[in-house]
């Protein structure tokens, strides 16, 4: 067993991070929680990174909870697993969501589990067309979590929702692109390209609007169109007061490409 489990590689405006115990197919310890949780903490703090990657070494994304090694706080015949979620996945899953910065999922393989929904978390998602996303909580009795009730529902519909969890049938990855689950499938050997070309893009990009953005949508799913209009109105009066949208009208008027500095 490999003994890093996540590789974190800072490149020049984004940081790359490779959920990295291919022999259980990236599949969740405590360890691997904590050295995620750790890089996009850094990822966060750093002004330098302005995009993350998130994918998987091998030929998995992720196989969700290590089912062989589980936190020895929680395990037991008849462990908490409200515990396992409360502990690791529930900070994870939000942590992704409000990161003030684009997430990029690279999705390499099978991401099953909690790995499908982690998957799922990222604000853009990007599959092998050989991958699959599977619910396999029912095979082993349990509910979809991490963010699976709310991720499916939301973006399928109860139908899709219901029989995705229900069956565990893998969904491919180019299905779950016409479903709209996630932003598109590509070749297998164009997905890390097809990933870094849109980090390199994103690092040159207008950070803090990207942030405020993500934080316009998020309202979006739980607002009406009044109250929707008013986020737009404050989070839009924000970014005029920013120094990359005085760049960006600048930059349009005297016809040349913007250099953002991510304020
Ligand atoms: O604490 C809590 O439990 C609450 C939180 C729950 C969150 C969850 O994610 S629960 C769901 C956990 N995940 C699963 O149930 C998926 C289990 N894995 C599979 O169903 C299959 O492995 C896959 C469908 C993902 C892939 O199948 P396949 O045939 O391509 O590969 P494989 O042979 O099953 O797996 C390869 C190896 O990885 C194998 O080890 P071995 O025999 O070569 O030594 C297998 O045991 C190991 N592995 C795969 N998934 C896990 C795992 N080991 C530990 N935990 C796993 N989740």
């Amino acid at each position: 067993m490999t003994e890093t489990p996540l590789l974190h590689e800072r490149r020049d405006g984004y940081h790359l991070l490779t959920l990295n115990r291919p022999q259980r197919l990236n599949a969740f310890t405590p360890a691997l929680h904590a050295a995620l949780r750790a890089a996009l903490d850094e990822c966060e703090r750093d002004a330098g990174c302005r995009a993350i990657i998130i994918t998987g070494a091998g030929r998995a994304f992720s196989a969700g909870q290590d089912l062989a090694d589980r936190d020895p706080t929680i395990s037991g015949d008849r462990p908490d697993l409200g515990l396992t979620l409360e502990t690791y996945y529930n900070p994870l899953i939000l942590k992704l969501r409000e990161l003030p910065k684009p997430v990029i999922v690279a999705v390499n393989g099978i991401a099953a589990g909690a790995g499908a929904n982690i998957a799922l978390s990222g604000d853009i998602v990007i599959a092998a067309k050989s991958a699959s996303f599977i619910q396999a909580f029912a095979k082993i009795a349990l509910i979809p979590d991490a963010g699976g009730t709310w991720w499916l529902t939301r973006h399928l519909g109860e139908a899709r929702a219901k029989a995705l969890a229900l069956t565990a049938h893998p969904l491919p990855a180019e299905r779950a692109a016409d479903w709209g689950l996630i932003w598109k499938a590509v070749d297998d050997d164009r997905l890390m390209a097809e990933a870094t070309a849109l980090a390199e893009q994103f690092a040159r990009g207008p950070t803090h609007a990207f942030a405020l953005t993500k934080k316009a949508i998020h309202a979006a799913s739980a607002n009406a169109l009044e109250a929707q209009l008013r986020v737009e109105r404050e989070l839009q009066r924000e970014a005029g007061f920013q120094g990359d949208f005085k760049e960006g009208v600048a930059a349009f008027l005297e016809k040349r490409p913007a250099r953002f500095r991510g304020d």
